[in-house]
């Protein structure tokens, strides 16, 4: 079954926002494998957003992800990496349409409340970067009994 990386940003832990974003997660009928609070290095965020290393931005998005903890979270579930990108909505919040992450709770390209894996690749490079092998749990969860037909590809 598929699988991607969320974070929490500093900004949705700092506004309180956390259960409100894993509820969406748990209610679209999602698994949760993994989860954890940590603090970001400097190190990981350079590889995290290697991407945008050149970036003007740059310097502050590491200043805002490594200055406080972050939530991380493996979600598991048919085509997640897609069900949650579009959950999210766009980079910039303001072009974020009401019902997504973005559009109901922030109002910035920069301060985007959440982080979610962009392809099915980055997702398996992304779950290796912040979760060890045991932090992973495989477990029976009936909610996939439910949230999926039998045979459903
Ligand atoms: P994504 O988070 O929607 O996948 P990316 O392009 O991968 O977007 O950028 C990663 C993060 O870098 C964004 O979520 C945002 O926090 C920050 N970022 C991206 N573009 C900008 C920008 O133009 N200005 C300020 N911050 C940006
Ligand atoms: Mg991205």
């Amino acid at each position: 079954m598929e699988r991607t990386l969320v974070l929490l940003k500093p900004d949705s832990i700092q506004r309180g926002l956390m259960g409100k974003i894993i509820t969406r997660f748990e209610a679209r009928g999602l698994k949760i494998v993994g989860m954890k609070m940590l603090k970001m290095g400097k190190e990981l965020s350079k590889e995290h957003y290697s991407h945008l290393l050149g970036k003007p931005f740059y310097p502050d998005l590491e200043k805002f992800m490594t200055h406080h903890p972050i939530v991380a979270i493996v979600l598991e579930g048919k085509e997640c990496v897609q069900v949650v990108r579009d959950m999210m909505g766009p980079t910039n919040s303001r072009k974020a349409l009401p019902g997504t992450i973005r559009g109901d709770f922030s109002m910035s390209t920069s301060r985007n409340i959440i982080h979610g894996s962009d392809s099915t690749e980055t997702a398996e490079k992304e779950v290796k970067r912040f979760f060890k092998p045991e932090e992973l749990h495989e477990y029976k969860f009936s909610g996939s009994d439910y949230a999926y037909a039998p045979d459903e590809q």
